[in-house]
C-alpha cells in the first residue's frame, strides 16, 4: 500500500533497543531521547519494518567503549550518579560533566545510556564487516562531539570513533561524513593522524551578534587536519562552514559538488554518515533552512555509490521533525517512497498534530518555520566549493 518495494535490492539494518528512549537529560535540555520512540512509531506505522531486519543489540561493555576511551574516564562515568555527583571535584569538570552551560549533566542511568546507544553502532558496524547488511542504521549513535577523556556538547562516549575503529579492521579506507548543523569535532580529533579515516564535515560556523562562536567554535575551511607533512594524516579533514539560512538548492548543490569530489578520489571502501536532523528549517538550536527532502537527498546521493554504508543520528532538537526525518531516511535506504498523509493508526500522533503548517503530514514546509535570514550568497558559497575542491589536492599522491 505504501509502496514498499526494493527495487535497488539493497539489504538494510536497524539496530535499536528501545530502553535508550526512557533517558531523561533533564525537563529543560534540549536533547530529547523520547525523539527515538516518536521514529520508530512512524517507521512502524509506515510498515517499513517488513522491509528492514531488525536488531536489539546489548549495550556496549566496558572493554568495548575502552577501545578509545580512556579507562580512568569509563571508570567515572560508569560510577557517577545524581546522588554521588560532586560538582566541585576537580574530575567532574575536568571530565566535562556539568559547568556553566550543563550541556553534559549526571542523569540517572548514564551509563546504561551510553552503552545502549553505542552497542547498537557496534553491532551495526558488525552487521557491515560480516557482509549481512549493505546499509545499517542506528538512529540511537552519532554522538561526533565525545573526546577520549571529556564529555562534550550532550555527547559522552563516542559510539562513531568506536564503529569506524571496528570498520578498520576490515577497510583501508573509511570516509565519514557529517552533516548535523555541529562540527564533528571528536571524530576529526580522534582520527587526525591517520589517512585511513577521512572526514568531512557540513556546519553552521560563525560569531553571533553577542560574540559567541556557535559551538564547538572549530571548523573553518582552512582546518584540514594536521599541518606537519611527517604527519599522514595532514589533509585528511575537510571542513564545509556554512552561514545562517542555507536553502534546500544551496544545500543540495553545495553537498552534491564537494562529497562527490571527495568520494571520487577517496575512493573509500565504506562509508559513515551522521544524519544529525539539527540542520533542518524550524530546529530549536540550528539555524539552517533545510526541508526533510533536501536533508535525505545527502542520503540518497551517498547511497548511490553502494558502498558499506553505516547510517547514525546525531543532533537534532524538534522531536516531531527528527523522527520526520529520519523515517523519510529510512525508506529512503530500503528504496520505498511514503504517503505525505501519516497512517491514522500512530502512537503519539497527537505530536504530529495542531502544528501551525504540517499537521498530520509527513512532508511540512521547514522553509519558512523558524526564519533565519539567508546570509549564504551564491557568490560566497561558489568560492567555498572552490576551496575545498583546492583543500583536496592533498589527496592525490
Ligand atoms: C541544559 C539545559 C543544557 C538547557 C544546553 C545549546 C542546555 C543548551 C540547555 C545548549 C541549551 C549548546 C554551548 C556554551 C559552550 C556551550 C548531538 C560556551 C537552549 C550532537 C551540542 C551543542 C550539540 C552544545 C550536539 C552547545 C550535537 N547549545 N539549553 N548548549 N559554552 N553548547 O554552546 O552536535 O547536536 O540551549
Ligand atoms: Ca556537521
Ligand atoms: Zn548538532
Amino acid at each position: 500500500e505504501y509502496g514498499l518495494e526494493k527495487p535497488q535490492g539493497y539489504s538494510v539494518s536497524f539496530h535499536y533497543n528501545p530502553h535508550v528512549e526512557y533517558h531523561h537529560f533533564g525537563s529543560s535540555h534540549p536533547m530529547k531521547p523520547w525523539r527515538l520512540t516518536l521514529t520508530k512509531e512512524l517507521v512502524l506505522a509506515y510498515g517499513l519494518e517488513y522491509t528492514m531486519d531488525l536488531y536489539e543489540p546489548r549495550p556496549a561493555s566496558f572493554e568495548e567503549l575502552a577501545v578509545f576511551h580512556d579507562r580512568e574516564y569509563l571508570s567515572f562515568l560508569s560510577k557517577v550518579t545524581p546522588q554521588n555527583a560532586k560538582p566541585d571535584d576537580p574530575c567532574y569538570l575536568a571530565f566535562g560533566f556539568g559547568g556553566e552551560s550543563n550541556d553534559c549533566p549526571v542523569f540517572d542511568g548514564l551509563w546504561n545510556y551510553v552503552s545502549l546507544y553505542s552497542g547498537a553502532s557496534l553491532n551495526a558496524a558488525s552487521n557491515l564487516l560480516n557482509k549481512q547488511s549493505d546499509i545499517a542504521i542506528n538512529w540511537s549513535g552519532g554522538l561526533h562531539h565525545a573526546k577520549k577523556n571529556v564529555a562534550s556538547g550532550f555527547c559522552y562516549v563516542n559510539d562513531i570513533v568506536l564503529a569506524i575503529q571496528a570498520l578498520l579492521t576490515q577497510n583501508q579506507r573509511v570516509l565519514y561524513i557529517d552533516i548535523d548543523v555541529h562540527h564533528g569535532d571528536g571524530v576529526e580529533a580522534a582520527f587526525a593522524s591517520t589517512d585511513r579515516v577521512f572526514t568531512l564535515s557540513y556546519h553552521k560556523f560563525g560569531i553571533d551578534r553577542h560574540g559567541y562562536p556557535f559551538f564547538p567554535g572549530t571548523g573553518n575551511i582552512n582546518e584540514m587536519g594536521p599541518t606537519d607533512p611527517a604527519n599522514r594524516g595532514k589533509g585528511h579533514s575537510l571542513n564545509i562552514p556554512i552561514d545562517d539560512g542555507i536553502d534546500d538548492d544551496q544545500y543540495k548543490w553545495l553537498f552534491k559538488t564537494v562529497t562527490n569530489a571527495v568520494i571520487e578520489k577517496y575512493n573509500p571502501t565504506a562509508i559513515v554518515l551522521q544524519s544529525g536532523a539539527d540542520s533542518l528549517g524550524g530546529d530549536r538550536l540550528g539555524r539552517f533552512n533545510l526541508n526533510i527532502k533536501a536533508h535525505g537527498f545527502c542520503i540518497e546521493m551517498v547511497k548511490s555509490y553502494g558502498r558499506p554504508l553505516l547510517l547514525i543520528g546525531g543532533g537534532g532538537y524538534t522531536p516531531r521533525n527528527v523522527a520526520r526525518t529520519w523515517c523519510h531516511e529510512t525508506a529512503v535506504c530500503v528504496g520505498a517512497e511514503l504517503h505525505d498523509v501519516l497512517p491514522a493508526h500512530i502512537p503519539y500522533i497527537q505530536a504530529f498534530q495542531g502544528e501551525e503548517n504540517g499537521g498530520g503530514i509527513l512532508y511540512p514546509d521547514l522553509h519558512n518555520t523558524k526564519r533565519h535570514d539567508n546570509l549564504n550568497s551564491g557568490e560566497k558559497l561558489h568560492k567555498l566549493v572552490q576551496e575545498a575542491l583546492e583543500n583536496l589536492r592533498y589527496l592525490e599522491g
